[in-house]
């Protein structure tokens, strides 16, 4: 027997996938789509997803074309779509955790090199828009810079060729199956952060499969650590959600005990898009009541199995009454972690009460504290009367 088996390979070099593993570009992608297809008499519903990532942006093409059943040739519908689409790069978000890498490799001076199927034209008009990333690559490699695109590994050899190290120095990290596959004939070892729901399943190559690169633990690969989590938490730039409390689910108080304030998913799909599902904490201003502290969960509960991505805040106060239809809003100024499956009903409350406990104390650290006096927690406090 050998215990060597269970050992992660050791690395020292990191190559990036961009779209859909650093950029939300399939968030700008659904927007542009959605436009284009009204022009031709069709609704977007997503169904082209599962067929766009991770490919090259003439299968993309050819893959919308054959699922809304267009009138038009896959070079007719580029030709119309990149233009409104590159128009837009300038709105593509860092994904959650993506700055945070990319700083934190650079600074400790690990070799980094990008790698996607994208033209290297584009690559850096879209990395243009952020800052330090493209001084943090020693090489960025494009889709037209080599014979195939992924899952060809191509693209990885050719990055580490340029970087003058072996491929199986390297970490890949990508969000798509083909790159899983391109980053594993490569000889690399590969993390998977998929970036499409509930698909982790299907990732059977990679490595590892995490959530969102808000989980990625580079000692695992031999890389310096992070080392920003404080109390069991980490840190977030803080970003803000509110609306009417709606009923839910049913469940919370009743099936465990933990009463969560669901919030209308009217308005608030483009900002819950943009965050992994998960736990996470902050502060709750309830119109005409008060501030409260919080812990909430983020995504489809698969303890359920919803099938609809949720925002879900357990208020750190004891209320004796429903505020169905008032005005909540929210915090968030950290993470605790991603979202998990439990065997027991029990596992998953005693989880959750970990969450709380964890969330009350770190409210308390000045960092934390602070944002209790956002005025976005009162604004719609005066608007009462
Ligand atoms: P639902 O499935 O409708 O969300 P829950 O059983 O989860 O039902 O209960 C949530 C409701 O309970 C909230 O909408 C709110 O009106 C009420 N509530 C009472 N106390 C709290 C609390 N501390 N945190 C969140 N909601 C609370
Ligand atoms: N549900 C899960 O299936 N997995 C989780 O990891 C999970 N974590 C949660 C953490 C917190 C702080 C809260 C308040 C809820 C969490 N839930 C989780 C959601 C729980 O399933 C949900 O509140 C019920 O479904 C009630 O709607
Ligand atoms: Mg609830």
């Amino acid at each position: 027997m050998s215990v060597e088996r269970t050992f992660k390979k050791l690395v020292s070099g990191v190559i990036l996938d961009l779209d859909g593993t650093l950029l939300n570009t399939d968030g700008i992608v659904s927007e542009i789509l959605k436009v284009f297809l009204v022009k031709y008499g069709k609704q977007w519903d997503g169904r082209e997803a599962p067929h766009i990532v991770g490919k090259t942006p003439t299968e993309a093409a050819a893959a919308v074309v054959e699922d809304y059943g267009l009138p038009l040739s896959r070079d007719e519908f580029l030709s119309q779509f990149y233009p409104m689409l590159s128009d837009q790069w300038r709105n593509i978000k860092a994904l959650p955790g993506a700055n945070r890498l990319i700083n934190h490799l650079s600074g400790h001076g690990v070799p980094m090199a990008l790698a996607s199927n994208s033209s290297k034209s584009n690559i850096e008009a879209k990395i243009f828009h952020h800052a330090g990333w493209k001084e943090s690559f020693s090489a960025i490699v494009g889709g037209d810079e080599v014979k195939a695109g992924k899952p060809s590994p191509e693209i990885f050899l050719e990055a580490a060729k340029r970087l003058n190290m072996d491929p199986s120095s390297f970490l890949v990290i990508e969000d798509s199956i083909p790159g899983v596959t391109a980053g594993k004939d490569a000889g690399m070892a590969v993390v998977a952060v998929p970036s499409l729901a509930k698909q982790s399943h299907l990732y059977t190559s990679a490595d590892e499969v995490i959530n969102s690169l808000l989980d990625l633990q580079l000692e695992k690969w031999g890389l310096p650590a992070f080392q920003d989590r404080i109390e069991g938490t980490l840190p977030l730039e803080p970003w803000y959600i509110g609306g009417p409390v709606i009923k839910g689910f049913g469940r919370g108080s009743k099936v465990l005990g933990i009463p969560t304030a669901n919030l209308s998913p009217q308005g608030y799909s483009a900002i819950l898009s943009e965050h992994p599902a998960g736990v996470y904490f902050g502060w709750a201003g309830l119109s005409g009541r008060g501030v409260y502290k919080m812990v909430m969960s983020i995504g489809w509960n698969p303890f359920f199995n919803n099938t609809e991505k949720t925002v879900e805040p357990w208020l750190l106060h004891d209320f004796n009454e429903d505020f169905y239809g008032e005005e909540l809003h929210l915090v968030v100024v950290g993470y605790i972690r991603p979202e998990a499956n439990f065997s027991s009903l029990e596992a998953l409350i005693a989880k959750i009460h970990e969450d709380r406990k964890i969330a009350e104390r770190a409210l308390e650290l000045p960092q934390y504290l602070k944002y209790k006096d956002d005025p976005y927690l009162k604004s719609s406090l005066h608007q009462q009367n």
